[in-house]
């Protein structure tokens, strides 16, 4: 099924000038991207992105770091778009993520993890109006 899936690369990864490999793994993968910006996430879009998470530990931290520095927003759009691009990034935490995944070879720690993917078709369905209008998927 044709899909598309909101996708991020995070602070740590624009910090550490990993934007053009993943771009590349994007590319390699298969993905048509459908929309991409570079920009800031404010601290109340960072604590709204991650609502689900309010009541967790590591929220405030996370909150933090998502909101520290540019971040690329992408939509990826491809066959099975969501799963495909979950399995590009690899494991939450970098010390369980697979060879040759994202997060393996970019991410930092289980906090600064590199990229982000939704999970679901209905997290999808949130993510992408989230960071985009309709006039910015091309
Ligand atoms: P994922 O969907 O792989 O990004 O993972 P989750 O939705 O479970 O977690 C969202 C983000 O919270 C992760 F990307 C990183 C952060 N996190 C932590 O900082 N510590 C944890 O123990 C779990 C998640």
């Amino acid at each position: 099924m044709l899909e598309r899936t909101f996708g991020m690369i995070k602070p740590d990864a624009v910090a550490n000038g990993y934007v053009g490999d993943i771009l590349n793994v994007i590319r390699d993968s298969g993905f048509r991207i459908a929309g991409m910006k570079m920009r800031r996430v404010t601290r109340p879009e960072a604590e709204a992105f991650y609502a689900v998470h309010k009541a967790r530990p590591f929220y405030p931290s996370l909150v933090a770091f998502m909101s520290e520095g540019p971040v690329v927003v992408l939509v990826l759009e491809g066959e099975n778009a969501i799963a495909k691009w979950r399995d590009a990034m690899g494991a939450t935490n970098p010390a369980n993520a697979a060879e040759g995944t994202i997060r393996k070879k970019f991410a930092e720690s289980i906090e600064r993890n590199a990229v982000h993917g939704s999970d679901a078709p209905e997290t999808a369905a949130q993510e992408i109006p989230f960071f985009f209008t309709t006039a910015e998927l091309l």
